[in-house]
Order: structure tokens, then C-alpha cells, then sequence
């Protein structure tokens, strides 16, 4: 059975559009990951730990056979595979890669909380969100998207890459085919 899932990526570290893409390629070549959409991608402030580079993030529309812990533990394994290493809580990385929904399930366990619990305040990760999917309704409260998009400051997520140079880029380097 296919699963609909949203994923945010994250990268501070190095050419951090080639470990999008790099990123976003890797979901998509795993046989039990297809990826149907992608948005612009941010360059955005540091939120949290705010002494590092600024970001590069994204937020890319899954379909997966996957449970939510093998998604969690196929995005782990990605991130490894980009030479993560889990220093500093909040701090500099090459590749983040968090599971922001799955369907519309929640989910609390130990190692997945889904929707993901800082989601809400943070504006680089609802507004590539908001560009893939406008009626969104998150289901743990049953609110729309929109409502918390609308109450957030957009202040520091700037528009680094168009979706369409982005989704451009993915076919060019032939590294894609949705
Ligand atoms: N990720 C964090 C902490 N702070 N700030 C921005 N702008 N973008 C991120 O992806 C980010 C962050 C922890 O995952
Ligand atoms: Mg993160
Ligand atoms: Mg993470």
C-alpha cells in the first residue's frame, strides 16, 4: 500500500544544493520511495542555535510502501551516507532530513513523532510546505496549513532557487524521472 508523506531538508555545510539534490535523488532511487513533488528552495536564518551559516531548506512530497519507521530509518541512512555527524543539537549539518507527515496519521513513539513537533513555528519548513500542498489540513488538530502560515513571520526564509529551476536542475542531471 502507498503512503503519502512530506519530508524537510535541511543542509548548512558545503555545497549545500548538491546535498539537496544529492538528498532528493537518493529518496527517489530507493525502490520503495517515489518523489511526486518538490518546492522552491529557502536560503534561511538558523533558528535555535543561531551562531552557524545559514540554511538551505526544502520540502519534497513523498509516495512510500514504507512504514514510518523504515521511512525514519531510510532518511537515517541518507543522511549518513552524506557524512552526518551528530554534534550539536540544532547545529551546522551537510544533510538534515526530517519527516514532517505521514498520511494522515499521528504517531508518538520513541524515535518518530509525526506531524514533527517543531513544524508549526517554523517558517522555513511550512512555507516550502505551503508551495507543494495549499489545502494541507494538519491532523492532529485538524487545522488548515494555512492558518499557521498566516500567524508566522516569513522573515529570514528568502527564495534561493524557483521550483521550476529546481525541479529543472533534478531532470538536467538526469538523476530523475517522476
Ligand atoms: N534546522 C535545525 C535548527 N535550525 N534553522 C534553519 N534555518 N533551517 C534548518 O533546517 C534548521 C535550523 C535543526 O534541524
Ligand atoms: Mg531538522
Ligand atoms: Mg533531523
Amino acid at each position: 500500500m502507498e503512503h503519502i508523506s512530506y519530508i524537510a531538508l535541511g543542509s548548512n555545510i558545503g555545497d549545500r544544493f548538491a546535498y539537496l539534490l544529492q538528498a532528493v535523488k537518493a529518496l527517489h532511487d530507493h525502490e520503495c520511495i517515489s518523489v511526486l513533488a518538490t518546492s522552491s528552495v529557502y536560503e534561511t536564518d538558523p533558528i535555535g542555535y543561531v551562531d552557524q551559516a545559514c540554511f538551505l531548506n526544502m520540502v519534497v512530497k513523498v509516495s512510500t510502501s514504507l512504514s514510518p519507521l523504515a521511512l525514519l530509518t531510510a532518511t537515517m541512512n541518507i543522511e549518513k551516507m552524506f557524512g552526518r555527524k551528530r554534534k550539536v543539537r540544532w547545529g551546522p549539518r551537510t544533510l538534515d532530513l526530517d519527516i514532517l507527515l505521514y498520511n494522515h496519521e499521528n504517531i508518538e513513539t520513541e524515535q518518530l513523532i509525526i506531524p514533527h513537533p517543531r513544524m508549526f513555528e517554523r517558517a522555513f519548513v511550512l512555507i516550502p510546505l505551503f508551495e507543494i500542498d495549499e489545502s494541507l489540513i494538519i491532523p492532529s488538530v485538524q487545522r488548515p496549513l494555512r492558518s499557521y502560515i498566516d500567524q508566522l513571520s516569513h522573515q529570514g526564509v528568502r527564495i534561493w532557487k524557483s521550483r521550476e529551476a529546481v525541479e529543472e536542475q533534478l531532470y538536467e542531471r538526469r538523476e530523475f524521472n517522476v
